[in-house]
Protein backbone atom coordinates (compact mmCIF):
# COMPACT_ATOMS: atom_id res chain seq x y z
CA UNK A 1 0.00 0.00 0.00
CA UNK A 2 2.71 2.52 1.02
CA UNK A 3 4.92 1.31 -2.01
CA UNK A 4 2.26 2.08 -4.35
CA UNK A 5 1.51 5.70 -2.41
CA UNK A 6 5.38 6.50 -2.86
CA UNK A 7 5.24 5.12 -6.63
CA UNK A 8 2.26 7.37 -7.66
CA UNK A 9 3.89 10.79 -6.50
CA UNK A 10 5.86 12.08 -9.30
CA UNK A 11 9.77 13.26 -8.79
CA UNK A 12 12.00 15.42 -11.10
CA UNK A 13 15.57 16.29 -11.10
CA UNK A 14 16.22 19.67 -11.51
CA UNK A 15 18.90 21.16 -13.41
CA UNK A 16 20.60 24.77 -13.34
CA UNK A 17 23.38 25.97 -16.04
CA UNK A 18 25.61 28.39 -14.54
CA UNK A 19 27.87 30.57 -16.90
CA UNK A 20 30.53 32.65 -16.40
CA UNK A 21 29.29 36.34 -16.04
CA UNK A 22 26.29 34.76 -13.92
CA UNK A 23 25.74 35.44 -10.50
CA UNK A 24 25.66 31.56 -7.98
CA UNK A 25 23.72 33.01 -5.66
CA UNK A 26 21.18 34.33 -7.92
CA UNK A 27 20.83 30.69 -9.63
CA UNK A 28 21.14 29.01 -6.31
CA UNK A 29 17.95 30.91 -5.39
CA UNK A 30 16.01 30.02 -8.97
CA UNK A 31 16.66 26.75 -8.17
CA UNK A 32 15.10 26.94 -4.69
CA UNK A 33 12.04 29.30 -6.57
CA UNK A 34 12.01 26.12 -9.38
CA UNK A 35 11.50 23.16 -6.49
CA UNK A 36 8.92 25.57 -4.91
CA UNK A 37 7.22 25.63 -8.48
CA UNK A 38 7.34 21.60 -8.86
CA UNK A 39 5.81 21.80 -5.21
CA UNK A 40 2.92 23.60 -6.46
CA UNK A 41 2.46 20.76 -9.40
CA UNK A 42 2.92 17.92 -6.95
CA UNK A 43 6.11 16.88 -7.73
CA UNK A 44 9.11 15.99 -5.67
CA UNK A 45 12.37 16.99 -5.87
CA UNK A 46 14.95 14.21 -5.84
CA UNK A 47 18.25 15.30 -6.88
CA UNK A 48 19.84 18.50 -8.60
CA UNK A 49 22.94 19.07 -10.79
CA UNK A 50 24.51 22.31 -11.69
CA UNK A 51 26.92 22.62 -14.43
CA UNK A 52 29.25 25.41 -14.52
CA UNK A 53 29.55 26.41 -18.46
CA UNK A 54 31.67 28.24 -20.95
CA UNK A 55 28.76 28.31 -22.60
CA UNK A 56 25.75 26.38 -23.94
CA UNK A 57 25.44 23.68 -25.85
CA UNK A 58 23.38 24.39 -28.84
CA UNK A 59 22.26 20.62 -28.67
CA UNK A 60 20.81 20.17 -25.19
CA UNK A 61 22.14 22.84 -23.53
CA UNK A 62 24.54 20.59 -21.01
CA UNK A 63 27.74 18.59 -21.59
CA UNK A 64 27.08 14.85 -22.82
CA UNK A 65 29.33 14.14 -19.43
CA UNK A 66 26.61 15.28 -17.58
CA UNK A 67 23.78 14.39 -19.27
CA UNK A 68 25.37 10.79 -18.66
CA UNK A 69 25.49 11.45 -15.12
CA UNK A 70 21.73 12.91 -15.24
CA UNK A 71 20.73 10.04 -16.66
CA UNK A 72 22.18 7.77 -14.19
CA UNK A 73 20.79 9.99 -11.01
CA UNK A 74 17.06 9.84 -12.06
CA UNK A 75 17.47 6.32 -12.85
CA UNK A 76 18.64 5.71 -9.44
CA UNK A 77 16.12 7.96 -7.87
CA UNK A 78 13.67 7.03 -9.83
CA UNK A 79 12.86 10.59 -11.22
CA UNK A 80 10.07 10.81 -14.71
CA UNK A 81 11.09 14.36 -14.81
CA UNK A 82 14.06 16.73 -15.71
CA UNK A 83 13.12 20.31 -14.97
CA UNK A 84 15.93 22.82 -16.87
CA UNK A 85 15.78 26.00 -14.96
CA UNK A 86 16.35 27.84 -18.38
CA UNK A 87 14.44 28.26 -21.45
CA UNK A 88 14.92 25.24 -23.95
CA UNK A 89 14.63 24.95 -27.83
CA UNK A 90 12.18 22.43 -29.26
CA UNK A 91 15.23 19.97 -30.42
CA UNK A 92 17.05 20.67 -26.77
CA UNK A 93 13.93 18.91 -25.15
CA UNK A 94 13.63 16.24 -28.00
CA UNK A 95 17.45 15.49 -27.70
CA UNK A 96 17.69 15.43 -24.00
CA UNK A 97 14.20 13.33 -23.82
CA UNK A 98 16.42 10.71 -25.52
CA UNK A 99 19.73 10.91 -24.08
CA UNK A 100 17.96 10.65 -20.56
CA UNK A 101 14.88 8.53 -21.24
CA UNK A 102 13.00 11.41 -18.73
CA UNK A 103 10.59 13.85 -19.47
CA UNK A 104 11.85 17.41 -20.18
CA UNK A 105 10.55 20.66 -19.23
CA UNK A 106 11.90 23.99 -18.61
CA UNK A 107 11.10 26.79 -16.14
CA UNK A 108 8.66 28.49 -18.44
CA UNK A 109 6.45 25.01 -19.19
CA UNK A 110 6.76 24.68 -15.43
CA UNK A 111 5.18 27.93 -14.88
CA UNK A 112 2.58 27.56 -17.47
CA UNK A 113 1.41 24.09 -16.13
CA UNK A 114 0.49 25.88 -12.44
CA UNK A 115 -1.17 28.91 -14.71
CA UNK A 116 -3.46 25.90 -15.96
CA UNK A 117 -4.04 23.71 -13.00
CA UNK A 118 -4.93 26.80 -11.42
CA UNK A 119 -6.85 28.38 -13.75
CA UNK A 120 -10.84 28.49 -12.79
CA UNK A 121 -12.72 31.39 -14.49
CA UNK A 122 -13.36 32.24 -18.40
CA UNK A 123 -10.85 34.56 -18.66
CA UNK A 124 -8.00 32.80 -16.81
CA UNK A 125 -8.73 29.70 -18.88
CA UNK A 126 -8.50 31.73 -22.51
CA UNK A 127 -5.47 33.51 -21.32
CA UNK A 128 -4.04 30.23 -20.19
CA UNK A 129 -4.78 28.47 -23.63
CA UNK A 130 -3.97 31.31 -25.30
CA UNK A 131 -0.22 31.85 -24.19
CA UNK A 132 0.26 27.72 -24.08
CA UNK A 133 -0.90 28.15 -27.83
CA UNK A 134 2.03 30.63 -28.49
CA UNK A 135 4.62 28.58 -26.72
CA UNK A 136 3.83 25.62 -28.53
CA UNK A 137 3.60 27.16 -31.82
CA UNK A 138 7.20 27.26 -32.79
CA UNK A 139 7.90 23.60 -31.43
CA UNK A 140 5.19 22.22 -33.85
CA UNK A 141 8.21 22.17 -36.35
CA UNK A 142 10.03 20.47 -33.88
CA UNK A 143 7.95 17.64 -33.45
CA UNK A 144 7.78 17.04 -37.42
CA UNK A 145 11.57 16.78 -37.69
CA UNK A 146 11.09 14.37 -34.31
CA UNK A 147 8.52 11.93 -36.62
CA UNK A 148 10.30 12.31 -39.69
CA UNK A 149 13.72 11.17 -38.08
CA UNK A 150 12.07 8.34 -35.97
CA UNK A 151 10.14 6.89 -39.34
CA UNK A 152 13.44 7.26 -41.20
CA UNK A 153 12.61 9.61 -43.68
CA UNK A 154 11.63 9.32 -47.62
CA UNK A 155 9.96 12.04 -49.66
CA UNK A 156 6.22 10.89 -49.30
CA UNK A 157 6.77 10.52 -45.46
CA UNK A 158 8.36 14.00 -45.54
CA UNK A 159 5.51 15.26 -47.51
CA UNK A 160 2.73 13.55 -45.48
CA UNK A 161 4.41 14.98 -42.11
CA UNK A 162 4.78 18.48 -43.61
CA UNK A 163 1.17 18.63 -44.75
CA UNK A 164 0.03 17.38 -41.04
CA UNK A 165 2.15 19.73 -39.52
CA UNK A 166 0.91 22.97 -41.86
CA UNK A 167 -2.86 21.60 -41.02
CA UNK A 168 -1.85 21.54 -36.80
CA UNK A 169 -0.19 24.97 -36.93
CA UNK A 170 -3.13 26.49 -39.19
CA UNK A 171 -5.59 24.95 -36.61
CA UNK A 172 -3.68 26.18 -33.99
CA UNK A 173 -3.87 29.93 -35.05
CA UNK A 174 -7.18 29.84 -35.97
CA UNK A 175 -7.98 29.12 -32.58
CA UNK A 176 -5.67 31.65 -30.92
CA UNK A 177 -7.55 34.11 -33.47
CA UNK A 178 -10.90 32.68 -31.54
CA UNK A 179 -9.57 33.30 -28.15
CA UNK A 180 -8.47 36.36 -28.90
CA UNK A 181 -11.73 37.20 -29.84
CA UNK A 182 -13.28 35.84 -26.90
CA UNK A 183 -10.70 37.84 -24.83
CA UNK A 184 -11.77 41.00 -25.90
CA UNK A 185 -15.33 40.35 -25.18
CA UNK A 186 -14.35 39.40 -21.88
CA UNK A 187 -12.08 42.56 -21.80
CA UNK A 188 -15.39 44.52 -23.40
CA UNK A 189 -17.24 43.96 -20.74
CA UNK A 190 -14.68 44.27 -17.69
CA UNK A 191 -14.21 47.88 -19.30
CA UNK A 192 -17.59 48.62 -18.96
CA UNK A 193 -17.74 47.74 -15.47
CA UNK A 194 -14.54 49.41 -15.05
CA UNK A 195 -16.64 52.61 -16.63
CA UNK A 196 -19.15 52.27 -14.16
CA UNK A 197 -16.85 52.83 -11.59
CA UNK A 198 -14.77 55.34 -12.82
CA UNK A 199 -15.41 58.01 -10.09
CA UNK A 200 -14.20 55.22 -7.22
CA UNK A 201 -10.74 55.35 -5.56
CA UNK A 202 -9.11 52.34 -6.99
CA UNK A 203 -6.59 50.88 -4.60
CA UNK A 204 -4.64 47.53 -5.99
CA UNK A 205 -2.85 44.79 -4.64
CA UNK A 206 0.10 43.74 -6.54
CA UNK A 207 3.28 41.90 -5.49
CA UNK A 208 5.21 38.78 -5.84
CA UNK A 209 3.53 35.43 -5.69
CA UNK A 210 2.69 33.86 -2.42
CA UNK A 211 3.51 37.26 -0.68
CA UNK A 212 0.00 37.43 1.14
CA UNK A 213 -2.03 39.71 -1.38
CA UNK A 214 -5.03 37.45 -1.14
CA UNK A 215 -4.85 37.67 2.48
CA UNK A 216 -4.49 41.05 2.87
CA UNK A 217 -7.90 41.45 0.62
CA UNK A 218 -9.67 39.33 2.59
CA UNK A 219 -9.00 40.13 5.72
CA UNK A 220 -9.66 43.76 4.81
CA UNK A 221 -13.12 43.15 2.59
CA UNK A 222 -14.44 40.42 4.49
CA UNK A 223 -13.87 37.97 1.71
CA UNK A 224 -13.77 34.68 0.84
CA UNK A 225 -11.02 34.43 -1.90
CA UNK A 226 -8.47 31.49 -2.14
CA UNK A 227 -5.44 32.15 -0.51
CA UNK A 228 -2.67 29.27 0.27
CA UNK A 229 1.03 28.77 0.54
CA UNK A 230 0.96 27.89 -3.07
CA UNK A 231 2.09 29.61 -6.05
CA UNK A 232 -0.32 31.49 -8.35
CA UNK A 233 -3.29 30.56 -6.45
CA UNK A 234 -4.78 33.84 -8.19
CA UNK A 235 -4.97 34.10 -11.37
CA UNK A 236 -7.81 36.50 -12.10
CA UNK A 237 -8.16 39.64 -10.79
CA UNK A 238 -10.84 40.55 -7.68
CA UNK A 239 -12.35 43.71 -6.82
CA UNK A 240 -14.12 44.35 -3.97
CA UNK A 241 -15.50 47.66 -1.70
CA UNK A 242 -12.88 48.46 0.68
CA UNK A 243 -15.09 50.11 2.99
CA UNK A 244 -18.77 50.05 2.24
CA UNK A 245 -19.58 53.27 4.31
CA UNK A 246 -16.64 54.95 3.29
CA UNK A 247 -17.07 58.10 1.38
CA UNK A 248 -15.45 58.60 -1.33
CA UNK A 249 -15.90 54.88 -2.23
CA UNK A 250 -12.77 52.86 -2.59
CA UNK A 251 -12.26 49.98 -4.18
CA UNK A 252 -9.41 47.15 -3.34
CA UNK A 253 -8.27 44.77 -6.34
CA UNK A 254 -6.16 41.90 -6.27
CA UNK A 255 -4.89 40.09 -9.21
CA UNK A 256 -1.80 37.47 -10.36
CA UNK A 257 1.15 37.61 -8.26
CA UNK A 258 4.38 37.86 -10.26
CA UNK A 259 7.65 36.34 -10.50
CA UNK A 260 11.03 36.14 -11.65
CA UNK A 261 11.22 34.95 -15.50
CA UNK A 262 7.59 35.26 -15.99
CA UNK A 263 7.35 33.89 -19.75
CA UNK A 264 6.62 36.55 -22.03
CA UNK A 265 3.55 35.12 -23.19
CA UNK A 266 1.96 34.80 -20.04
CA UNK A 267 2.51 38.64 -19.29
CA UNK A 268 1.08 39.15 -22.85
CA UNK A 269 -1.90 36.71 -22.01
CA UNK A 270 -2.21 37.98 -18.86
CA UNK A 271 -2.48 42.00 -19.74
CA UNK A 272 -6.07 42.13 -19.78
CA UNK A 273 -6.58 41.14 -16.15
CA UNK A 274 -4.05 43.36 -15.25
CA UNK A 275 -5.70 46.15 -16.69
CA UNK A 276 -7.41 46.52 -12.99
CA UNK A 277 -3.64 47.43 -12.15
CA UNK A 278 -3.39 50.10 -14.69
CA UNK A 279 -6.55 51.44 -13.74
CA UNK A 280 -5.42 52.00 -10.07
CA UNK A 281 -5.06 54.77 -8.33
CA UNK A 282 -2.87 53.30 -5.95
CA UNK A 283 -0.81 50.16 -5.86
CA UNK A 284 -0.09 48.17 -2.75
CA UNK A 285 3.25 46.10 -3.13
CA UNK A 286 2.98 43.55 -0.81
CA UNK A 287 6.45 42.08 0.27
CA UNK A 288 6.96 38.88 2.03
CA UNK A 289 9.31 40.41 4.32
CA UNK A 290 9.99 36.72 6.07
CA UNK A 291 11.48 35.26 2.93
CA UNK A 292 14.89 35.23 2.32
CA UNK A 293 14.93 37.20 -1.19
CA UNK A 294 12.42 40.34 -0.45
CA UNK A 295 14.53 42.78 -1.95
CA UNK A 296 15.23 40.95 -5.24
CA UNK A 297 11.31 39.95 -5.03
CA UNK A 298 10.68 43.50 -4.91
CA UNK A 299 13.36 43.99 -7.96
CA UNK A 300 10.86 41.33 -9.86
CA UNK A 301 7.79 43.47 -9.24
CA UNK A 302 9.02 46.84 -10.21
CA UNK A 303 10.54 45.11 -13.43
CA UNK A 304 7.18 43.75 -14.17
CA UNK A 305 5.36 47.05 -13.46
CA UNK A 306 7.37 49.22 -15.99
CA UNK A 307 6.76 46.06 -18.38
CA UNK A 308 3.22 46.34 -18.13
CA UNK A 309 3.07 49.69 -18.56
CA UNK A 310 2.46 50.70 -14.49
CA UNK A 311 5.69 52.50 -13.61
CA UNK A 312 3.59 56.04 -13.20
CA UNK A 313 1.21 54.53 -10.67
CA UNK A 314 2.03 56.04 -7.16
CA UNK A 315 3.12 52.74 -5.02
CA UNK A 316 3.28 52.38 -1.21
CA UNK A 317 5.00 49.23 0.20
CA UNK A 318 2.90 46.52 2.21
CA UNK A 319 5.31 44.29 4.13
CA UNK A 320 3.87 41.92 5.16
CA UNK A 321 4.42 38.40 6.92
CA UNK A 322 5.93 40.75 9.98
CA UNK A 323 4.98 37.93 12.68
CA UNK A 324 7.49 35.64 11.34
CA UNK A 325 10.06 37.65 11.59
CA UNK A 326 12.71 38.00 15.17
CA UNK A 327 13.69 41.46 14.82
CA UNK A 328 11.85 44.46 16.48
CA UNK A 329 13.62 46.71 14.55
CA UNK A 330 12.76 45.81 11.06
CA UNK A 331 9.76 47.10 10.90
CA UNK A 332 11.31 50.77 11.47
CA UNK A 333 14.31 50.19 9.55
CA UNK A 334 12.14 49.58 5.96
CA UNK A 335 9.85 52.62 7.22
CA UNK A 336 13.30 54.47 7.06
CA UNK A 337 14.32 52.54 3.67
CA UNK A 338 11.00 53.17 2.11
CA UNK A 339 9.17 56.32 2.96
CA UNK A 340 5.44 55.56 3.33
CA UNK A 341 5.26 51.95 3.12
CA UNK A 342 4.01 49.88 6.06
CA UNK A 343 5.12 46.49 7.82
CA UNK A 344 2.20 44.11 9.10
CA UNK A 345 0.77 40.47 9.91
CA UNK A 346 -1.70 39.89 7.39
CA UNK A 347 -3.32 37.95 10.33
CA UNK A 348 -3.25 40.74 12.87
CA UNK A 349 -6.24 42.09 12.56
CA UNK A 350 -4.97 45.35 14.34
CA UNK A 351 -2.70 45.73 11.09
CA UNK A 352 -4.96 45.39 8.96
CA UNK A 353 -7.29 48.12 10.24
CA UNK A 354 -3.39 49.70 10.41
CA UNK A 355 -3.25 49.26 6.79
CA UNK A 356 -6.87 50.80 6.09
CA UNK A 357 -5.97 53.84 8.19
CA UNK A 358 -2.41 54.26 6.19
CA UNK A 359 -4.43 53.93 2.92
CA UNK A 360 -6.90 56.28 4.15
CA UNK A 361 -4.46 58.80 5.11
CA UNK A 362 -2.67 58.55 1.80
CA UNK A 363 -5.49 59.49 -0.07
CA UNK A 364 -6.55 62.24 2.61
CA UNK A 365 -3.06 63.72 1.87
CA UNK A 366 -3.10 63.30 -1.99
CA UNK A 367 -6.53 64.97 -3.02
CA UNK A 368 -8.38 68.10 -2.79
CA UNK A 369 -11.96 68.82 -1.56
CA UNK A 370 -13.49 71.18 -2.93
CA UNK A 371 -16.67 72.55 -4.35
CA UNK A 372 -17.04 73.79 -8.24
CA UNK A 373 -19.74 75.56 -10.05
CA UNK A 374 -20.53 74.32 -13.17
CA UNK A 375 -22.72 76.16 -15.41
CA UNK A 376 -24.49 73.50 -17.41
CA UNK A 377 -24.32 74.74 -20.51
CA UNK A 378 -20.70 74.49 -20.34
CA UNK A 379 -20.18 70.88 -21.45
CA UNK A 380 -16.70 70.64 -21.39
CA UNK A 381 -16.18 71.73 -17.35
CA UNK A 382 -18.93 69.58 -16.51
CA UNK A 383 -17.38 66.66 -18.75
CA UNK A 384 -14.20 67.14 -17.37
CA UNK A 385 -15.96 67.26 -13.72
CA UNK A 386 -17.01 63.66 -14.85
CA UNK A 387 -14.26 62.32 -16.07
CA UNK A 388 -11.55 63.41 -13.28
CA UNK A 389 -13.60 64.37 -10.34
CA UNK A 390 -15.01 61.85 -7.36
CA UNK A 391 -17.91 63.45 -7.23
CA UNK A 392 -19.08 63.59 -3.01
CA UNK A 393 -22.04 65.32 -4.04
CA UNK A 394 -24.40 67.47 -7.00
CA UNK A 395 -26.51 70.16 -6.17
CA UNK A 396 -28.31 72.26 -8.97
CA UNK A 397 -28.75 75.66 -7.23
CA UNK A 398 -29.52 76.91 -10.06
CA UNK A 399 -31.54 75.35 -13.03
CA UNK A 400 -28.66 76.22 -15.42
CA UNK A 401 -25.66 76.20 -12.66
CA UNK A 402 -24.92 72.64 -10.81
CA UNK A 403 -22.55 72.82 -7.66
CA UNK A 404 -20.40 69.46 -7.37
CA UNK A 405 -18.79 68.70 -4.36
CA UNK A 406 -15.92 66.76 -5.13
CA UNK A 407 -12.35 64.98 -4.13
CA UNK A 408 -9.77 66.04 -7.08
CA UNK A 409 -6.27 64.59 -7.12
CA UNK A 410 -3.32 67.73 -6.88
CA UNK A 411 -2.78 67.63 -10.59
CA UNK A 412 -6.14 68.26 -11.49
CA UNK A 413 -6.66 70.83 -9.30
CA UNK A 414 -5.18 73.73 -11.26
CA UNK A 415 -7.77 72.90 -14.54
CA UNK A 416 -10.36 73.00 -12.42
CA UNK A 417 -9.22 76.25 -10.53
CA UNK A 418 -11.32 78.34 -12.18
CA UNK A 419 -14.78 76.31 -11.18
CA UNK A 420 -13.91 76.38 -7.50
CA UNK A 421 -16.51 78.07 -5.49
CA UNK A 422 -14.29 77.00 -2.22
CA UNK A 423 -11.85 74.34 -0.94
CA UNK A 424 -9.30 73.11 1.69
CA UNK A 425 -6.54 74.65 0.22
CA UNK A 426 -8.39 78.07 0.99
CA UNK A 427 -8.68 77.17 4.36
CA UNK A 428 -4.71 76.03 4.73
CA UNK A 429 -6.31 72.53 5.58
N1 LIG B 1 2.79 33.96 8.80
C1 LIG B 1 2.10 34.66 7.91
N2 LIG B 1 1.61 34.06 6.81
C2 LIG B 1 0.91 34.81 5.92
C3 LIG B 1 0.68 36.18 6.12
N3 LIG B 1 -0.02 36.64 5.06
C4 LIG B 1 -0.24 35.58 4.25
N4 LIG B 1 0.31 34.46 4.77
C5 LIG B 1 0.30 33.11 4.20
O1 LIG B 1 1.07 33.13 2.99
C6 LIG B 1 0.52 32.23 2.03
C7 LIG B 1 0.25 32.96 0.72
O2 LIG B 1 -0.78 33.88 0.92
P1 LIG B 1 -1.71 34.40 -0.27
O3 LIG B 1 -2.56 35.46 0.32
O4 LIG B 1 -2.36 33.28 -0.99
O5 LIG B 1 -0.59 35.04 -1.20
P2 LIG B 1 -0.78 35.74 -2.64
O6 LIG B 1 0.17 36.87 -2.68
O7 LIG B 1 -2.22 36.04 -2.88
O8 LIG B 1 -0.26 34.56 -3.58
P3 LIG B 1 -0.63 34.21 -5.13
O9 LIG B 1 -2.07 34.43 -5.34
O10 LIG B 1 -0.23 32.78 -5.20
O11 LIG B 1 0.24 35.10 -5.96
C8 LIG B 1 -0.75 31.67 2.67
O12 LIG B 1 -0.44 30.41 3.24
C9 LIG B 1 -1.09 32.68 3.75
O13 LIG B 1 -1.81 32.11 4.83
C10 LIG B 1 1.20 36.79 7.30
O14 LIG B 1 1.09 37.99 7.57
N5 LIG B 1 1.90 35.98 8.14
MG1 LIG C 1 -3.49 35.36 -4.31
Amino acid sequence: MEVAQIAAVKSAIIVGVLLPNEDPKLLHDDLIELEALLTTLGIVTVGQIVQKRAKLTPSCLIGTGKVEALRELARERGAEFLIVDRTLSPPQVRNLEEMTKCKVMDRSGVILDIFSQNAKTNAAKTQVEIARLEMMLPRMVGQWTHLHRQGGGGAVGRSDGEKQIEVDRRRARDRIIRLKDQLNQIARERETQRKARRNEIKVALVGYTNSGKTTIMNAMTKGDFLAKDALFATLDSNVRTLDPNARPKMLLSDTVGFIRNLPHTLIESFKSTLDEVLEADLLLVVVDISHDNYKSQMETTKRVLTEIGASHIQVLHVFNKLDRVDDPFLGRILRQAYPGSISISAYKPEDILKLREHVYKFFASNFVHCKLAIPSADKDGVSLVYRNCMILSVNYERQDLAVFEVHITKEMYPKLAPYKLQSDEDDGR
